[in-house]
């Protein structure tokens, strides 16, 4: 394991490698303890390296068992082989081939890094840095190579031998019980991509014409007897190839495509070239183990592993910090598939709450940084959510400022120009600003800037002049190492709402005082490219509620003046769904504070009818969207509470805060709610599609504010539907809803729930996570003891996840007064660290908000991540998350 005297890698010291490696020949002979992998690997020196430069190939944790050049033996004075490298100090100047034996044991990785087992079968993750652990090479993304896999097994334990690729050779090894695989990619790919699979697997198959014609044989191979549960993602495949068709011009380019399901897996899937290894949560569903959410992510990551295919393989990373180039890119693109495939609004309110309870705590804490970074220590810890969701928030801004049509051309023209390359963020921003005529520099800082900028909008109407002033105003706050912000390119979608709808957005010349360009008038896209803008909007006949920031059209916190009444009519008419809903939050968020105020002060808050009234408005028009009606009536998360008051945060008076609302609101609205409830059932067999998912959306919202108004009819009727549900969605539901209220009845549906599903592990690690949420004090306990239950291990990531992870975003629980949940989560992530380091790094993310927390609190959590800080052999992956943290 590397340990935690990592040297920071920087961007600016990036420079070309010296040896380039064009063929990669593989031989891997698996055996459980000890595999046999034999690399051949043609090199020669880069032109645009140091020449003469010592050849230092990566390894990590390896020991080399043979190593031949041009097939002769190295003198031992030449070549120094350690466990991190292996050096040839003086290499020939021209093309070479180097031949090294290594031994590896997968049954003994618990890191999951590199070849490993997963129940009975073989497989790898070289992402980011995980091939150096099966052979010694070039381990870096701009080193692109065609890869022959010769892969060899026992034929009974493994009878499915799978690697990149095509297919070449297969066969029978003539008096063994062994048999070998030989695949053959033809696409120069960095070693990141490279995967083999080998295990007793089922499958399921199907073929997708591509339009040109030609035919893509696709597998998906689950564990046995578990089939039918791919057939969905196998749908989900089909759609989002003929998607990539028709919305980007993405052909795919083998002539296999496979998935292989796995259980132990460290993140949500890996794009390897034609075989894509997915943690099996994102394959496996079946209507009465899978919830539409479930349903939904399967979608979404099949779409998502699929894209890389262009976005990320084809054109790849020249380095680690490009990481958002292909990620943020294809975080964007199957976001864009999702929203074509269901309800786009619905869709952008989940990714943008996604977005606020992960990525604007990271933005705003001890572990902020760039969408690009400057500087890293362990890449796996930065596959983080400003990588990703705000990566792909960055390419939907360049799209809402260069416009669709344009942003179109500029993805043909970075798919032609930079197909085969390992590319950078400059390279993709040049094509559009090459397209759009555009000067882009001053958007490259959203690349280069930490933080989420804070929005400010205020705004005056004069009845006389009939002009209706808007000024924004925009400033980011310090992060790590970066104390000055500059100005980033904000586009700031608006709209003026008045009685009879949106009012024309007239402004004088772009520049005369308050003016703005006809491009901004038409597309309502406003541009904030200076700290402060006046826009000053004519022939306004009333005074309007302003719409701002339509459809979230820029990952900015928004602090706006807008009365109450301003709001009101937003939640109640605004065109822009995103924003009726965000008028919603906007109102419970400020009554929220206030009661949060109040409490702390001892008092108790008083209900708001005007809130209550505007809620009833939008549960009664429910037929036209049950799925944005759901979205609606979800009040802020206790996360958000706390995100939104930012300083000497106080849980219990924030779950106090909105238990009391949800109560107030439950009661008031009960009938309604019940309404819809009722006018949702159906007997209607299960379908994962947007609208009935949406319908069962509402009732299981609606439900749950039932029980918070009144827990005895809440449970009266969960119980009922937890007891007659026919999938999973209303059954977990309704199951989730009694686990909030206390009592016998809870406790046996949580153990009548395990009983019928112990044997499926997705349903059990929901079952797990469920406990851990649980916003009452006796959970530390009710965890404690989940932890010795014969079904919680360490060594399944999923597993770890659904137990402690789900503590870890309990707020009240985690954040005890009495620091015990910060004990409890820096113990599992020690007690992890040597066995999965990427797992008890990610974990301990959990505390990046511990700073925002009140005095005790505070003090607790400091202690605990001192207690991490002073472990003994740390990993490199904690190291550098409890030292960020600390700083
Ligand atoms: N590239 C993958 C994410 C991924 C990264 C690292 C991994 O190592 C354990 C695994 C997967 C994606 O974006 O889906
Ligand atoms: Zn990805």
């Amino acid at each position: 394991m590397r340990t935690d005297t990592a040297q920071p890698v920087r961007l600016s010291e990036y420079r070309a490698p010296d040896y380039l490696i064009d063929h990669v020949d593989l031989d891997i002979r698996l055996h459980l303890s000890a595999t046999h992998v034999r690399a051949r690997l043609s090199i020669r020196p880069n032109p645009l390296g140091r020449p003469g430069a010592p050849l230092t190939l990566d390894g990590d944790g390896l020991s080399a068992t043979t190593v031949l050049l041009d097939g002769g033996a190295l003198d031992l004075g030449v070549i120094a082989i350690g466990p991190e490298r292996l050096t040839i100090a003086e290499p020939p100047r021209k093309a070479f081939e180097l031949t090294i034996d290594t031994i590896v044991d997968p049954s003994a990785n618990t890191q999951l890094m590199g070849l490993y087992r997963s129940g009975s079968a073989y497989c790898t993750q070289c992402e980011a840095e995980g091939f150096r652990r099966i052979t010694y090479f070039l381990d870096r993304p701009d080193v692109l190579s065609v890869y022959t896999t010769r892969i060899e097994a026992e034929k009974a334990q493994a009878p499915v031998l799978l690697g990149n690729g095509n297919l070449v050779e297969s066969g029978d090894i003539p008096g063994s019980s062994r048999h070998y695989a030989i695949w053959h990619d033809p696409h120069p790919k960095p070693c990141y991509l490279f995967a083999l699979v080998g295990g007793d697997l089922g499958s399921i198959h199907d073929a997708f014409t591509t339009r040109s014609g030609r035919e893509v044989k696709l597998g998906i191979y689950v564990e046995h007897g578990k089939e039918s549960r791919a057939a969905y993602a196998m749908d989900a495949l089909k759609r989002c190839m003929r998607w990539d068709e028709e919305a980007f011009g993405r052909e795919y380019d083998l002539d296999v495509f496979n998935i292989v399901a796995v259980s132990d897996f460290n993140m949500g899937a890996m794009e390897n070239k034609g075989l894509n290894v997915f943690n099996d949560k994102y394959v496996l569903a079946l209507p009465g183990t899978a919830t539409d959410l479930d349903y939904a992510h399967i979608e979404a990551v099949i779409a998502h592993e699929y894209f890389h295919n262009w976005t990320g393989n084809r054109i790849t990373c020249r380095d680690w910090f490009q990481l958002c180039l292909k990620e943020g890119l294809t975080v964007f693109r199957d976001q864009e598939f999702s929203s074509d495939q269901r309800s786009r609004p619905v869709k952008r309110i989940s990714d943008i709450r996604a977005l606020r309870a992960a990525q604007f705590p990271e933005d705003g804490g001890p572990l902020a940084h760039n969408v690009r970074p400057d500087t890293y220590l362990e890449i796996n810890n930065f596959y983080t959510p400003t990588i990703y969701e705000k990566g792909a928030e960055v390419i939907r801004m360049l799209k809402a400022l260069i416009g669709a049509e344009a942003f179109r051309r500029g993805m043909d023209l970075y798919f032609e120009r930079c197909d085969g390359m390992a590319a950078t963020v400059e390279d993709f921003i040049a094509c559009f600003a090459e397209v759009s005529g555009r000067d882009l520099a001053q958007f490259m800082r959203w690349y280069s800037q930490a933080g989420t900028p804070t929005l400010k909008a205020t705004s005056a109407y004069d009845t006389s002049a009939r002009t209706f002033t808007l000024t924004l105003a925009q400033s980011t706050a310090p992060t790590p190492g970066q104390p000055d912000k500059q100005p980033l390119v904000i586009p700031v979608a608006l709209g003026l709402v008045g009685s009879g709808g949106d009012l024309p957005l007239t402004t004088p010349a772009p520049h005369e005082d308050g003016g703005a360009s006809a491009r901004e008038c038409a597309s309502g896209v406003f541009e904030l490219a200076t700290e402060t803008r006046k826009l000053v909007f004519h022939d306004i006949a009333e005074r309007p509620a302003p719409s701002i920031l339509r459809g979230f059209s820029a990952p900015v916190k928004l602090d706006l003046d807008s009365p109450a009444e301003d709001l009101l009519t937003l939640a109640a008419r605004d065109t822009d769904l995103v924003n009726r809903w965000q008028a919603i939050q906007t109102s419970a968020n400020r009554l929220l504070a206030a009661s949060v105020a109040t409490i702390r002060m001892g008092d108790v808050p008083a209900p708001d009818a005007r809130f209550a009234e505007a809620l009833a408005s939008v549960i009664d028009a429910f037929a036209a969207d049950p799925a944005f009606t759901a979205q609606a009536i979800s009040l802020p998360t206790e996360a958000d509470m706390a995100r939104e008051i930012g300083v000497d945060v106080d849980p219990d008076a924030i779950h106090m805060a909105r238990r009391e609302l949800r109560r107030s609101l439950g009661l008031q609205l009960q009938p309604q709610l019940l309404k819809a409830y009722e006018a949702l059932s159906t007997d209607a067999p299960y379908s994962p599609d947007a609208r009935s998912a949406g319908a069962r959306a509402l009732r299981n919202t609606a439900l749950d504010l039932i029980a918070a108004g009144d827990a005895r009819t809440g449970a009266d009727i969960a119980m009922r539907q937890f007891q007659s549900a026919h999938n999973m969605t209303d059954q977990f539901g309704a199951l989730a809803v009694l686990s909030m209220i206390p009592g016998d009845q809870r406790e046996q549906a949580l153990d009548a729930f395990y009983r019928t599903h112990a044997a499926d592990h997705l349903v059990v690690d929901k079952w797990f996570a469920l406990q851990g949420l649980i916003p009452e004090a006796s959970t530390f306990e009710r965890v404690q003891t989940l932890m010795q239950h014969h079904a919680f291990t360490y060594a399944n990531p999923n597993r770890l996840r659904s137990l402690i992870g789900s503590f870890a975003a309990n707020l009240t629980q985690f954040h005890a007064a009495d620091g015990r949940g910060y004990d409890l989560i820096a113990s599992v992530v020690l007690e992890m660290d040597s066995r999965n380091p990427q797992v008890a790094a990610r974990l301990l993310g959990a505390f990046r908000t511990w700073r925002s927390m009140e005095a005790g609190r505070r003090l607790h959590a400091q202690a605990a991540l001192q207690r991490v800080a002073e472990a003994q052999g740390l990993s490199a992956d904690v190291r550098d998350i409890v030292d960020r943290s600390l700083a």
